[in-house]
């Protein structure tokens, strides 16, 4: 039996909710929201719907946490969304205080869950989450990356007039201003994106790609994006309810793969699985694209050290902490080769699954990298 709890019943949370019950993704289902009636009142909507999709999934809801109970995936959407002309960051503060009221909740009713936080600023918000929940953090990831990559996509297809399914993109680093796209590694019917369009132009759609979210805040007035979000959503919990190993662009904790040291949350490729994130995979990003998510795992880190006065009361977990400026520049003070020192680690990852002893991975990548010309 397969059980996901949604926490935040509004536009993400409700639209989440209706497709993974319309997808059959899970035998129950559970909705929380802090405003007396709304996780009750879409819990009854929803339910009355999913018939129509041939979905026997059970739906409840309510502003308590005991029918999530035992969650194996909890969805955590609760908090305030973007006004007009606000950053995500503008969020931190306040959106910090409800995953501080949600985690513990989540902590004590589904201790063994595996937590996909969509709640924004996004990836502060998960390191947050990770750090009061207590949670081992390959068991919390956030959700962006698959909705700026969904993005990505959709603006390559409309411009190249190509059906969307015939487009693949990527997206990783942070949601917002220090997103790093890899139009490199986007591909148009199967072919590299710079043939399909010339470099100014794919300057600009990654640009619109940015500024994606808050182009429909701009248009919308009152609220931000759902449908894609939800969609998005849905397709992490099914890559972890069913086990599919897939790799999708998520914010997951680093801790020197891909050369991002400091353990912090961002934006990068994952294996996911029933326990969470099973592995951080390197797709062989370039110099300057590892770059691009040092740069951007930097920005996080720093925004994860202002929230410490919001923290009072955390369990003292692991969590994201400020990169140092130590830690771009190898032992010998010339600066690090990214991009080889990927090659290797992958190398090195290799060689030591098959001996069970991946635990000395960063050892070992620490060694080699010295002992290099
Ligand atoms: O890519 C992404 N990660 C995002 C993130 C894409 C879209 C939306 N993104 C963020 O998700 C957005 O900036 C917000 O921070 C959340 C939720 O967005 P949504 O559009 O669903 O906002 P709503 O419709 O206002 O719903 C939020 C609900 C609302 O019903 C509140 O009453 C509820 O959250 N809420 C709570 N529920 C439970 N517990 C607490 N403490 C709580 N506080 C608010």
């Amino acid at each position: 039996m397969t059980k996901v709890t949604v926490v935040g019943a509004g536009m993400v949370g409700s639209s989440t909710a209706m497709r993974i019950g319309e997808q059959r993704l899970c035998e129950e289902l559970a909705l929380v929201d802090v405003v007396d009636g709304v996780a009750e009142a879409m819990a009854l909507d929803i339910g009355q719907a999913l018939p129509f999709a041939g979905s026997d999934t059970l739906i409840a809801g309510g502003t308590g946490y005991g029918h999530t109970a035992g969650s194996d995936v909890v969805v955590i959407t609760a908090g305030l969304p973007r006004k007009p002309g606000q950053s995500r960051a503008d969020l931190l503060e306040a959106n910090g205080k409800i995953i501080a009221a949600v985690a513990g909740e989540v902590r004590d009713r589904s201790p063994q869950s595996v937590v996909i936080v969509v709640t924004n600023p996004l990836d502060e918000m998960t390191a947050l989450a990770q750090r009061l929940t207590g949670f081992p953090p390959q068991r919390v990831m956030g959700m962006a990356g698959m909705l700026d990559t969904a993005r990505f996509r959709a603006f390559i297809a409309w411009h190249t007039k190509t059906p969307p399914t015939r487009v693949e993109a990527l997206t990783l680093g942070s949601h917002g201003d220090t997103m790093v796209p890899v139009p490199r590694l986007s591909t148009v019917n199967g072919r590299p994106l710079a043939e399909a369009m010339p470099a100014a132009d794919i300057d600009a759609l990654v640009e619109r790609t940015r500024d994606g979210g808050a182009e429909i805040v701009r248009l919308l007035k009152r609220g931000s994006a759902w449908w894609a979000p939800s969609a998005a959503i849905t397709e992490m919990v099914r890559a972890i309810v069913r086990d599919e190993r897939r790799v999708l662009p998520v914010s997951a904790y680093c801790r020197g793969e891909l050369g991002i040291d400091g353990g912090v949350y961002v934006g990068v490729p994952a294996r996911l699985g029933r326990g969470g994130v099973l592995e951080i995979v390197d797709v062989g990003l370039s110099a300057a694209e590892l770059d691009g998510l040092r740069a951007a795992a930097a920005e996080v880190s720093q925004r994860v050290a202002d929230l410490d006065g919001i923290l009072a009361g955390g369990n003292g977990g692991e969590v994201a902490a400020p990169l140092s400026a130590a830690a771009a520049v190898a032992p010998a003070g010339r600066p690090r080769d990214l991009a080889l020192e990927s090659k290797v680690r992958t190398a090195a990852r290799q060689v030591l699954a098959r001996s069970g002893q991946l635990d000395r991975l960063e050892e070992v990548v620490q060694r080699a990298m010295a002992q290099l010309p």
